[in-house]
């Protein structure tokens, strides 16, 4: 056995006799047995009082969100692609229920991974609610009558979906050799630990004995699947496309002559061409040689409300998208307004656009009405307003978004002469 360490010395956080601290550290026995350099090794672990035994972790750690850790340790498994690496999941059996799908699909697709399943018959974090592993009779804090149906026998479910290695375990004393075979088992394999929360499963169960309950719940302690068996590997793209194709790349045409990055928002309603308006005036800077930005904001219901949208424009490298003071603030319609009057009010100086059919919210902005709704109607306000202050502002040539304009298939719709009203 190797020397390496996987857990700091500081005490495992966990109350006086839970099994998790037992899980922990046959987790760091098994991975020494197996002479894994710590570097190797990434433990991703869910939401739960397991899950908080990260920071006793030397291993690189992941704390995933309530039932997803699962998920989130396939996508490293199938990033990773190397049978060096090792990555294991803790688990409680609350994060295994809200999780089941991921569980049954990593071992479906036989994701290189190790799933340890804590299962201490309930939510140990939130006091002690009964999850679905809580077996037949078993009291919980908020079920004192106890449980009247049986528990999710996960084993059996894990060999169905085709998980390679499969074993239950009573979590008491030295089982670092069962976790040794299921990290070194090629595919998805995955470690039941049977536990009983003494702060609540056994407060509410006095003097119940861990492997009688197991053996009155009717599971068996034994290997279900023994990693010999075939398993579906899914096939990792070992020479992934970049993302960002040639096709995305915009080639320089104009020149800009703005110094400092400038922040915009435009703000109307669903359905004006908010998001387009946005999105050529940001293609359009990049056309004209300069970095681009776009955040959208909009209501779930895409179809009525606000739509507003953040662009920034800058000569140099955006490192933060965000721009809660806009420097140029456009208000096309009521909807906008409503959305927009908080950042109007942020505003100390700038400019405000703002259609002439709305009050002037509260703002130290300079204000200028221009009827674009009057102009150009209210489904070509925003792509119109985006001319309107591309040119005043002189933040480009107004001909690098006429290009990006007629490109687009929208031209076919809007007269551009109508947009060029300054
Ligand atoms: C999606 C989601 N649902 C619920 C919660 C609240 N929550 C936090 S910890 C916890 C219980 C965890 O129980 P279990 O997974 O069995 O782990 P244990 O605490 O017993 O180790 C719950 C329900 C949450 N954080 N996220
Ligand atoms: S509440 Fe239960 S599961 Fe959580 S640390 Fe304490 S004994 Fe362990």
């Amino acid at each position: 056995m190797s020397s390496l360490r996987f857990l700091t010395d500081a005490q495992l956080p966990f109350c006086k006799g839970c099994g998790h601290a037992l899980v922990a550290q046959n987790t760091g026995k098994a991975l020494q047995k197996l002479n894994i350099n710590p570097l190797d090794v990434v433990l991703v672990t869910d939401i739960g009082c397991h899950g908080i035994v990260d920071k006793s972790f030397l291993t690189h750690t992941v704390h995933g969100l309530h039932g997803r850790s699962s998920a989130l340790a396939a996508g490293i498994a199938a990033g990773l692609n190397n049978p060096g690496k090792k990555v294991i999941v803790f688990t409680g059996d609350g994060g295994a229920t809200i999780g089941m799908q991921h569980l049954i699909g990593g071992a479906h697709l036989g994701f290189d991974m190790t799933v340890v399943v804590h299962n201490n018959m309930l939510y140990g974090m939130t006091g002690g609610q009964p999850s679905e592993f809580t077996p037949c009779g078993f009291k919980t804090p908020t079920l004192p009558e106890g449980s009247t149906k049986a528990g999710y026998d996960i084993c059996e479910l894990m060999v169905a979906a085709g998980a390679s290695y499969v074993e239950r375990v009573i979590g008491i004393g030295d089982f670092s050799d069962s976790f040794a075979k299921a990290f070194s088992a090629s595919g998805f394999s995955l470690v039941e630990v049977m536990e009983i929360c003494p702060s609540y499963g056994v407060k509410s169960n006095p003097g119940m004995k861990l492997s009688k309950l197991v053996e009155d719940a009717g599971w068996n302690v034994r290997v279900f699947a023994d990693g010999k068996g075939p398993s579906f590997k899914t096939p990792v793209n070992l020479e992934p496309k970049s993302l960002l194709s040639e096709k995305l790349e915009v080639q320089p045409k104009y020149a800009s002559s703005i110094q400092k990055p400038v922040s915009i928002m435009i703000s109307g309603s669903a359905g004006e061409g908010v998001q387009s308006a946005a999105e050529f005036l940001a293609k359009a800077a990049m056309v004209s040689g300069l970095n681009s930005t776009k955040k959208g904001s909009y209501p779930v219901t895409v179809g009525v409300g606000f739509s507003a949208s953040e662009v920034i424009v800058s000569p140099n490298p955006i490192l933060y998208t965000g721009s809660p003071i806009p420097d140029v603030l456009i208000i096309t319609s009521s909807d906008g307004l409503g959305y927009a009057r908080a950042a109007a009010s942020r505003m100390k100086a700038g400019v405000l656009y703002i259609d002439d059919s709305l009050d002037v919210p509260e703002t130290g902005a300079r204000v200028e009405k221009v009827p674009f709704r009057e102009r150009v109607g209210a489904k070509n306000s925003a792509m119109y307003a985006v001319f309107y202050v591309v040119f005043h502002e002189k933040l480009y040539p107004v001909d690098a978004l006429k290009d990006v304009f007629l490109s687009n298939k929208i031209a076919e719709k809007i007269n551009i002469e109508t947009l060029l009203q300054f």
